[in-house]
């Protein structure tokens, strides 16, 4: 800030700590639940280099990157980064507010390049997994999209056949997920990639949260550019990466899927969007460099090794405990089957313990962000030992 700015400033500042404003802030901050008791959410803490770039780059307006020039920069870099992460030699993409949204525009740009295409313009489908996150429905209704869901194999997984058997002449995109929210797990994007070349159809891949997570894992799996046929990849930093919400990100394959997004902006001092949205913060920008640059690939790798040995360390406790996990963890997220999921969870919450619930199978999910630790695990065990017995 400068010193102007702390002149105008001061008068508000004075006796802030004891103002009654500060006061009524923190009264009903104290409400919320602090994330160590929070082991069902995909966002956490963020990571103190995290913290220091949102301060820095608090007042930044990408949706104006004339006067915000170095902070678009600063995308531009990170954007590299990520796409060096993803195997890509020429992507393209931005930083936006979530998976939502990076969904809403990774479907959007397929189908715009698509749409001249297939056989009926008017009438585009999307097929995607049965276990996508609910942003896809949001996704039919604003991009009036048909979206057709394919069953999963035992493993939860998609069904490539299934796929297969939903498509048709107007298809302008398949969906794969890296990291399905409810256990985790990878659907075959090796096999949807091939698919997807053989039918010159786009394929969107959501690693909203697996985007960063796998690549750290030892023998990562290939969900990423390295197949030709994937066109786009949510990633967000506000998930894994530890960045300040919000933070989502959209990765194309190349420049010609933003050709396929951009309006006209007459008065601003680019002459062209492509984004969803128009003012956008370039906190989530500045914090997720921080934190990929400030880490490195064996920071990151060294947090992501931690949560996933957390997450063995809970799924062993609660096998003892007789609960058996729908899958074997993949990454750090974890459901055990039990028919009694909500009532635990309604008993949990009401002794400020936050877990989730699934329906399909019914079960009870844990994500181990990195909040999680040992310690977190174990407190929450004592108290879950107490709840299991009814
Ligand atoms: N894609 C996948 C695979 C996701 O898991 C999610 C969110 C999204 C897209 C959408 O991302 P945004 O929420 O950033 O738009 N998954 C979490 C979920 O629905 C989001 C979340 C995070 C929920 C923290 C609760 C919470 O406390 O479970």
């Amino acid at each position: 800030m400068n010193s102007q700015n702390n002149l105008e400033y001061s008068k508000y500042s004075e006796h802030a700590e004891t103002s009654e404003t500060i006061r009524i802030l923190k009264e009903f901050r104290s409400q919320d639940i602090p994330y160590n008791r929070v082991l069902s959410s995909m966002c956490t803490t963020p990571h103190p280099l995290a913290l220091k770039a949102h301060e820095m780059f608090i007042e930044t307006n990408l949706g104006d990157p004339g006067i915000f020039q170095g902070t678009k920069k600063l995308e531009e870099k990170l954007i590299g980064m990520i796409g060096e992460l993803l195997h890509g030699s020429e992507v393209a993409g931005y930083i936006c507010s979530g998976g939502t949204e990076a969904n809403i525009q990774g479907i959007r740009a397929g189908r715009n390049k698509m749409r001249d295409k297939i056989k009926d313009s008017r009438n585009p489908n999307i097929v995607i997994p049965k276990s996508a996150h609910f942003s896809f429905e949001k996704i039919g209704d604003i991009l009036g999209v048909e979206v057709r869901r394919a069953k999963l194999d035992e493993e939860y997984k998609v069904d490539v056949s299934e796929v297969e058997k939903l498509m048709d002449e107007n298809t302008v995109c398949l969906v794969g997920i890296a990291g399905t929210t409810e256990l985790g797990q990878i659907d075959p994007i090796v096999e949807l990639s091939k698919l997807a070349e053989e039918n010159c159809v786009e394929l969107h891949v959501d690693a909203a949260f697996g985007g960063l997570v796998i690549p750290f894992m030892n023998n990562p799996y290939p969900f990423d550019f390295q197949n030709d046929g994937v066109s786009s990849i949510t990633i967000d930093p506000h998930k894994m990466g530890m960045a300040t919400i919000p933070s989502g990100g959209i990765l194309f394959r190349n420049e010609s899927y933003l050709r396929a997004l951009e309006v006209e902006t007459p008065y601003l001092t680019s002459r062209t969007q492509f984004t969803l949205t128009g003012t956008r913060p370039g906190t989530g920008v500045a914090s997720a460099f921080a934190v990929l640059h400030g880490l490195g690939f064996d920071g990151m790798k060294k947090i992501v090794m931690e949560c996933l040995k957390n997450t063995r360390l809970l799924t062993e406790e609660m096998i003892s405990l007789g609960f058996e996990p729908v899958i074997d963890p993949i990454m750090n997220v974890v459901s055990f089957k039990t028919e009694k999921a909500e009532k635990i969870r309604n008993e949990l919450m009401k002794r400020r313990w936050i877990i989730s619930s699934i329906k399909e199978p019914r079960a009870i999910r844990f994500v181990i962000m990195p909040h999680v630790t040992e310690e977190v695990i174990k407190e929450f065990l004592s108290e879950f030992r107490k709840i299991i017995n009814w």
